[in-house]
């Protein structure tokens, strides 16, 4: 069947019209995305990132600092045109003048990544990347990652240490040994917030673990606490078991306890160490006998560690220890 020439102009129309709906679709999908990765992403996730980056091209005007894209770079006097990677200069190292571009990053915080590369060019002498943190840290490196012609690109990495607040660090080149070293492109990619501390407290993980006592079980738990404490220690066995309900992982376990510990460490204040033994046919988390103590007597996460290198290294080791919050 032959159409008419007008309807097939006006059916292209349409399919054009829809084409073109389509691509202002996926373009605004496409800059919904970009803002949403450049400015909500950012605020959501406290995670910024920028690059700097210097070519060692141009000099300040009293010709002190490197400048590229409007950030400035120290040690300008280093800059070089006898050898470059990228355009007509270098920052170029001696035995007289070490230290080449150099990079100053202030008001780090904890969690915040750095990471660095450089072009260099031996041949003369030996050079490294170094970082360099106001807390103490300093790390080098000369192994490149990629070789281009004469020259050589080294990389390297660090991360802030959680708990350190406003720290100032360098990005620089250092040479080692020889007559002279040349550097090229610095770039450096700071990433703020890279790893952030856990906000919520390490204590919402801990089960809740309340032991119910009767009125004449807890008399007879504290004249026995009361008696250790005027012999200097715990005495205790089976005769001195009293019956319990444990509330813990939302259910209710019968069970009976005792007074647990020896010395009296484990009786002080409120926080007293009990063993628990499960009644026959209960038992929490597969346990059906256990002790808890006060974190201080097992001097906090000390002996937790200790048995994890146990764990570690395939020694054998009974311990099944764990965190709880006790409302006993
Ligand atoms: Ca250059």
């Amino acid at each position: 069947m032959k159409i008419p020439s007008n309807i097939r102009v006006q059916e292209r129309r349409r399919r054009f019209a829809g084409g073109g709906k389509a691509i202002v679709f996926l373009l605004l999908l496409a800059t919904a995305f970009w803002l949403g990765r450049r400015f909500l992403w950012p605020a959501i996730s406290g995670r910024t990132e920028r690059t700097l980056f210097c070519d060692m091209e141009e000099l300040s005007a009293d010709g002190r600092e490197f400048v590229s894209n409007g950030q400035h770079f120290y040690n300008g006097n280093t800059q070089s045109d006898e050898h470059a990677f990228s355009g007509k200069f270098s920052s170029k190292c001696t035995p007289q003048q070490k230290f080449g571009v150099t990079a100053v990053l202030p008001d780090l915080q904890g969690g915040d990544m750095v990471e660095a590369r450089i072009w260099r060019r031996e041949g003369e002498g030996q050079g490294a990347l170094v970082l360099e943190g106001d807390w103490g840290y300093w790390e080098s490196v000369n192994e490149p990652v990629q070789k281009r012609g004469a020259w050589e690109l080294l990389e390297i990495k660090a991360t802030v240490p959680l708990g350190t607040r406003s720290a100032v660090m360098k990005v620089y080149p250092y040479f080692k040994s020889g007559t002279a070293v040349w550097f090229d492109d610095l770039r450096i990619r700071l990433v703020q917030g890279a790893h952030k501390m856990a906000e919520q407290s390490v204590l919402d993980s801990f089960p809740d673990l309340n032991i119910q006592l009767t009125e004449q079980g807890y008399q007879q738990l504290s004249a026995k606490r009361e008696e250790a404490l005027r012999r200097g220690n715990l005495i205790s066995g089976k005769a001195d078991l009293v019956p319990a309900r444990l509330q813990v992982d939302g259910q209710e376990i019968p069970a009976k306890v005792r007074l647990k510990g020896d010395l009296l460490d484990h009786l002080q204040g409120k926080k007293w160490s009990f063993r628990i033994l499960c009644e026959p046919g209960s038992n929490w988390r597969g346990m059906t006998v256990f002790s808890i103590h006060n974190a201080a007597s097992r001097y906090y996460l000390d002996e937790w560690i200790y048995h994890r290198l146990l764990l570690d290294e395939g020694m054998l080791t009974t311990f099944r220890l764990a965190f709880t919050k006790t409302d006993n």
